[in-house]
């Protein structure tokens, strides 16, 4: 495909963040260079609004930090001594250590890591996936985003298919459920101020009244991990009152009598006491979204962050069949719509490579665990496209494991992230700007071509390209090894069995720049489950040793800590990409731990006063945020901050990983800490 070679003008580009928008971009360069990023008007959905982060997108592209050259290590790990290498020596050290490996440990001992850094569908999961298929790798489980509650939806729903966001508008009452939408959906959020103007109203149920929390029209807090009781309450009084859909119920659901004797014993009192919810405030919630249609509710990731994380997502996805909503033009629910937009992986990612290679997998959440088992250690790993020395729960155990010195570790990324600090080789890469690839959103229905807008940076390369140049130093000779980039994307489009997608193909891609799936109500239709319809009992779940009802399992009991420990994201940084970025910083001005006056009062902190959080995985030094937008007994910080010496502002240090109740999901907002006042000298 043609690079954009004019020097100057405006050109077309999309937003590669893992972030559910997907924001249709214009580009504008001067003297090859991009000097402006600013949304689309053109796009249907996101209609030429962006974020501020990547408004400032510029910086981070030219960021004199940005990597160059190859680099390879000459002093000890972590000693941040580096020198530049040429790419044939970087790509001839791995490939003879790797070899070496093989021989002498077996393929298994090679671990890839990766995750969606770039969204770009060929850079995540494309030549890569041939490549480590090829060579045996034990593979990853990716697990750190919304494996947990992917599955819990899947039980009820049959996938990733719920309402099209565009006809949220339409919504007479708009539920974000465990979302920080203003930071982390904001079109969702534009959504909603639209059915708001028609008489919607908005409810926001949270741990963190946050900016989302403070926009709604209602505000519910909730203790951390207790939403599946919400839920079971809501359906409680919806049955006794009368408020269901009988017709639907009989028509579109099974199990609907199993889970009307089921929700009897969640009666109010019961789920007031594990919720925090007043019985008042669960009466009002179940009757307003009872007597309101179409209602939606958007679900987040955060209440699924936790140990029984799916079973939060599965009651609360069984919600709209009680009421009927999916009948009707923007109502039901949406945790992801990544379903519509399913492609052909197989031909894209040729899983046959694998043959009948017994490959372990290991489960990212437990990264750290991975890194240091004795039995089969992993002697080689490659990062791209993430940043676990950050990103993953338990990082002291993480960087324990990154530390070893028999650990041979390969960063491909565009900076020297805090996990790059302990690789041995160091690839630059290119940004998605400078990549032809394709995007699809899992949350609005479109499809995107991307066209490389600029060169590609100093000597960096993209992922596709790497994984090309490897194959061919590890002697691969096989022709996949040498599809281009547009081969991935037409097999990716090709005989996709996906009936959403039957119009898409890459020439029409190309011809249209974005095109949406062909959606259609989901009802009346056979769903993707077992029996065809919303299951609200589920053998499934029973098969795979679940309740087959929706359930409300306390999160796991970790000792006597007084405090649950909510890390959450923050406005101004995507996971920990920008936190290397002054003006991000500086918008964000330093990490806080908000907590509630009383607990406060206790422990004699005031706001703005430096707290140090800690737990038996480690400690963090916060700065205190005193007020009421957390419950007592609940902490909360936002944003992966950068791993600087001299701060103790890593969040993850103090994170579970323990996986979630399905999926292998991540638990990072069920642990406990203690909290201590910094006395400074
Ligand atoms: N600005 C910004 N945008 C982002 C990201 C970012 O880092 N920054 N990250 C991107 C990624 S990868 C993802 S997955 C999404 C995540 O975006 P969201 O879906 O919004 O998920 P989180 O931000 O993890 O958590 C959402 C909310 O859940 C709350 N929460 C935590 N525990 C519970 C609970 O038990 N019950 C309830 N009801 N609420 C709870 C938190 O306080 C938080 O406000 O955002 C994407 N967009
Ligand atoms: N405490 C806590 N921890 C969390 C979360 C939380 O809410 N709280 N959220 C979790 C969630 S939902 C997620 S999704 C994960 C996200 O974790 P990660 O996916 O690791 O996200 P980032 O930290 O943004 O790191 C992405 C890296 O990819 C690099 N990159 C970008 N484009 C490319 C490319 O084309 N090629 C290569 N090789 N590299 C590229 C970027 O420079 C960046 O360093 O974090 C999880 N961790
Ligand atoms: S990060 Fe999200 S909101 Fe910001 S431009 Fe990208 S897709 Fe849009
Ligand atoms: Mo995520």
């Amino acid at each position: 495909m043609t690079i954009h070679t004019e020097k100057e003008g405006i050109f077309t580009s999309v937003c590669s963040l893992d972030c559910p928008d997907q924001c249709g971009l214009l580009i504008h360069k001067k003297e090859g260079k991009i000097i402006k990023v600013e949304g689309d008007p053109n796009h249907p959905v996101t209609q030429g609004n962006i974020c501020n982060k990547v408004r400032n997108m510029a910086e981070r592209l030219y960021d004199p930090k940005r990597l160059t050259h190859p680099l390879k290590r000459t002093g000890p790990k972590g000693s941040l001594q580096f020198e530049e290498i040429s790419w044939d020596d970087a790509l001839q050290i791995i490939t003879d250590k790797w070899k070496d490996l093989i021989k002498t440990q077996g393929p298994e001992s090679i671990l890839p890591y990766s995750f969606y850094g770039n969204m770009g569908r060929v850079a995540a999961e494309g030549m890569d996936r041939r490549f480590f298929s090829r060579l045996g790798a034990s593979r990853l489980e990716q697990t750190v985003c919304q494996a947990a509650g992917k599955e819990g939806y899947r039980y009820t729903m049959g996938g990733g298919f719920g309402t099209d966001p565009e006809e949220t508008s339409e919504a007479k009452l708009i539920i974000l459920w465990g979302i920080n939408a203003v930071s982390t959906n904001m079109h969702q959020v534009i959504l909603a101020r639209k059915a708001k103007k028609h008489g919607a109203k908005i409810i926001v149920i949270d741990v963190h009244k946050n900016q989302t929390g403070k926009m709604a029209d209602w505000f519910i807090p909730i203790k951390p991990g207790t939403d599946s009781a919400l839920a079971l309450g809501m359906m409680h009084i919806l049955f006794a009152e009368h408020m269901v859909d009988e017709k639907f119920l009989e028509t579109y659901t099974i199990g609907h009598e199993q889970l009307r004797t089921h929700v009897k014993k969640y009666t109010p009192e019961v789920v007031s006491s594990i919720t925090g919810v007043s019985v008042d405030d669960l009466y009002q919630l179940a009757r307003e979204y009872g007597q309101s249609t179409p209602s939606f509710i958007r679900i987040g990731n955060g209440l699924q962050h936790h140990d029984n994380g799916g079973m939060n997502v599965r009651a609360i996805s069984c919600l709209p069949a009680l009421t009927g909503q999916w009948l009707h033009k923007g109502g039901g629910a949406l945790k992801s719509n990544s379903g519509f937009l399913a492609f052909n992986t197989a031909a894209m990612q040729r899983p046959d490579l694998l043959a009948n290679k017994q490959t372990r997998s290991i489960n990212m959440n437990l990264i750290g665990e991975a890194l240091v088992q004795k039995d089969k250690p992993i002697r080689s790993m490659y990062v791209y496209g993430s940043n676990p020395a950050v990103i993953a729960p338990n990082s002291n155990l993480v960087k324990k494991g990154l530390e070893r010195e028999d650990l041979f570790l390969v960063v491909h990324d565009l900076f020297l992230t805090e996990t790059a600090q302990f690789a041995d080789i160091i690839l630059p890469s290119t940004s998605s700007y400078e990549n032809t690839d394709f995007y699809t959103s899992y949350w609005h229905h479109y499809i995107h071509l991307h066209e490389p807008v600029i060169e590609p940076y100093g000597e960096s390369r993209s992922n596709h390209h790497v994984f090309q140049q490897l194959a061919h130093y590890m002697g691969y000779t096989e022709d996949l090894f040498k599809d281009s980039e547009e081969d991935l994307i037409t097999s990716a489009l090709e005989n996709t069995k996906n009936e959403y997608m039957k119009e898409i193909n890459f020439e029409r891609l190309k011809e249209n720049r974005f095109m949406k799936a062909d959606v259609r109500p989901l009802l009346p239709g056979k769903l993707k489950t077992p029996s065809g319809k919303i299951e609200l009992y589920s053998e499934l779940m029973e098969k795979d040793g679940l309740n087959p009802l929706p359930t409300y399992n306390p999160i796991v009991e970790e000792g006597d800590a007084p405090f649950l420990f909510v890390p959450a994201p923050n406005h101004n940084f995507l996971n920990s990409t920008f936190s290397n970025n002054d003006k991000h910083i500086k918008l964000e001005k330093q990490p806080k731990l908000h907590l509630h006056n009383k607990d406060a009062q206790a422990y004699q902190i005031e706001d703005g006063d430096p707290v140090k959080i800690f737990n038996d995985r480690g400690e963090c030094e916060l700065t205190a945020a005193v007020g009421e937008n957390v419950l007592p007994g609940v902490v909360v910080s936002q944003g992966l901050w950068a791993d600087e010496p001299g701060k103790k502002q890593l969040v993850n240090t103090l994170t579970p990983d323990r996986v979630a109740d399905m999926g292998g999901g991540a638990t990072f907002f069920s642990g406990r800490v203690y909290i201590e006042k910094v006395i400074s000298n």
